[in-house]
């Protein structure tokens, strides 16, 4: 089992599940910052104020009320683990293990407190340059998202996000800014996070129609656009500059061999999972483009200049996340996969997490050998880990072996794609220091190789303490994988 020389082993957080200091330094504030949590089946909902100024709740946020912080609410991504003046010790850390790189991302309202002012807000930047000082002094690269799930609430509220095609240019001034100011300092970006999620979770709504999709379809557009613009504006920028795509990898396989249930999956993958990266690795839209499109009556704003950008915008690599595969079938089944999203069939050869995500490190392989031959670009997997609880023993330790065998199944499975010829150049564990949840805005939902004592209710010293698989993963880097 053999991994290259100058692999990229490290760890991967994101600057809304971890930051907090939400209201700090001129940020503005993004829809997650109004988020309240939801936990192991209960959805998690914006608060607002109507516009008559009495307080609402809701999925969103309705036409003609403003987002709010309510003074009876929790919200726990505004504090969540306090990176933001924790960084030096927890950056310290990361170098104790050994990391070469480290994702993370940048607070789109901490530079832009609002999203479409002309000038940034110098506060943000320089936090940031503290931070990218601070991993240089210990020699890890960072790897940068520069929107992982936060844009400012006020292009939501005022633009309604994505809807709007002048999102293109505000992304592409906010991107800009960061390529110029942090040259030399950062030279591996990522546009957007999980960008298929758009359409990939529409997909799992029972109730979604065809207006759903032909927004899903658009905001994508134009994301494609802002993304491929910010690769030609890397590149002109810093010719050392690499910009990858990055895709929520969900490897899905047909329940039976029922032939219907096999074109199925097909679709699934050129639906949730091909249709981005096709666009983002490949310059254009693939054939099956039309069919999906037509399947919901979906007619896009396209223009002639979208097209060329997306051409000259193809990304330098292809990263993902992979946590989990799915099984999809076109017949009636008892056994379905709920948790905080539903996931399809249970797959009855796998084990699920107590959110019920499968663990299926063969899947991680499969999907690193099928988009190594799709792409012929280098591969890298920004996000891996399992999200269990963990308990603290009597002497104050935290003894994850679940964890540590999550991961050692899922290097493993790299290892084997590696020596197939599969060329992955970089491994980041997702949040490598316990963190608020995307999904559910649990703490106790922990994906951590250093525990943080910070609880569902909010409370909790911040205190960082060191699991077993901190230790462990310090071994796996020391020996570039031999050591598992
Ligand atoms: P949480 C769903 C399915 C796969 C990946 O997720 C996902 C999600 C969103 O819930 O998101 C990524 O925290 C995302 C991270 C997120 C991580 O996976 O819900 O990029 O921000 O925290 C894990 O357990």
């Amino acid at each position: 089992m053999q991994f290259p020389a100058d692999f990229y082993w490290g760890g991967a957080t994101a600057a809304n599940q971890c930051e907090g200091a939400y209201d700090v330094d001129g940020r503005g504030l993004t829809m997650k910052d109004i988020t309240t949590m939801g936990g192991l089946n209960q959805r998690r909902q914006v608060t607002y104020l109507q516009a008559d100024g009495t307080p609402g709740k809701g999925d969103s946020i309705p036409t003609g009320a403003h987002g709010a912080v309510l003074p009876d609410e929790y919200y726990p991504n505004q504090t969540s683990i306090d990176f933001y003046h924790r960084y030096q010790e927890d950056i310290a850390l990361f170098a104790e293990m050994g990391f070469k790189m480290y994702r993370m991302s940048i607070s789109w309202s901490r530079i832009f407190p609002r999203g479409d002012e002309d000038e940034p807000n110098q506060a943000g930047l320089d936090f940031y340059r503290r931070v990218f000082e601070t991993l240089k002094k210990y020699e890890i690269e960072p790897l940068v998202t520069i929107s992982h799930f936060d844009m400012p609430l006020h292009l939501e509220e005022t633009y309604g996000g994505w809807n709007d095609r002048r999102m293109i240019g505000f992304y592409q001034h906010y991107a800009e800014t960061l390529f110029t100011a942090y040259r030399g300092l950062v030279k591996h970006w990522i546009t957007f996070n999980e960008i298929n999620n758009t359409i990939m979770f529409l997909a799992l709504r029972a109730n979604a129609d065809d207006a759903d999709y032909q927004r899903a379809y658009q905001q994508l557009h134009y994301q494609f656009v802002a993304s491929a613009l910010a690769v030609q504006q890397a590149h002109a920028i810093d010719g050392e500059n690499k910009v990858g795509c990055m895709i929520c990898g969900i490897t899905s396989y047909p329940l039976t061999c029922d032939p219907a249930d096999v074109l199925q999956n097909r679709y699934v993958w050129e639906q949730n999972i091909y249709y981005c990266g096709d666009v983002q690795c490949q310059g254009q839209y693939p054939t099956y483009a039309r069919r999906l499109w037509n399947e919901h009556q979906v007619d896009l704003d396209i223009t002639d200049s979208d097209l060329e950008a997306l051409k000259a915008g193809t990304v330098d690599w292809y990263t993902f996340s992979y946590y989990m595969s799915t099984a999809v079938t076109t017949h009636e089944v008892s056994a379905t996969v709920g948790g905080n999203f539903s996931m399809g069939a249970r797959n009855p050869y796998l084990q699920y997490s107590e959110w019920e995500w499968a663990d299926d490190p063969a899947g991680l392989q499969y999907y690193l050998e099928v988009m190594n031959d799709r792409y012929h670009l280098p591969l890298m997997v920004v996000e891996n880990g399992l999200g269990a609880k963990d308990y603290l023993t009597v002497d104050g330790q935290i003894h994850d072996v679940y964890r540590i065998s999550y991961l050692r199944k899922h290097i493993q499975a790299m290892a084997t794609a590696i020596h197939h010829g599969v060329k992955l150049i970089g491994y980041t564990s997702w949040g490598c220091i316990d963190l608020v949840s995307a999904g559910t805005g649990q703490m106790s939902k922990r994906y951590g190789l250093i525990y943080v004592d910070r609880q569902d209710d909010g409370s909790g010293t911040l205190a960082r303490i060191p699991k077993d698989s901190f230790y462990w993963y310090q071994r796996v880097i020391a020996s570039n994988g031999q050591d598992l």
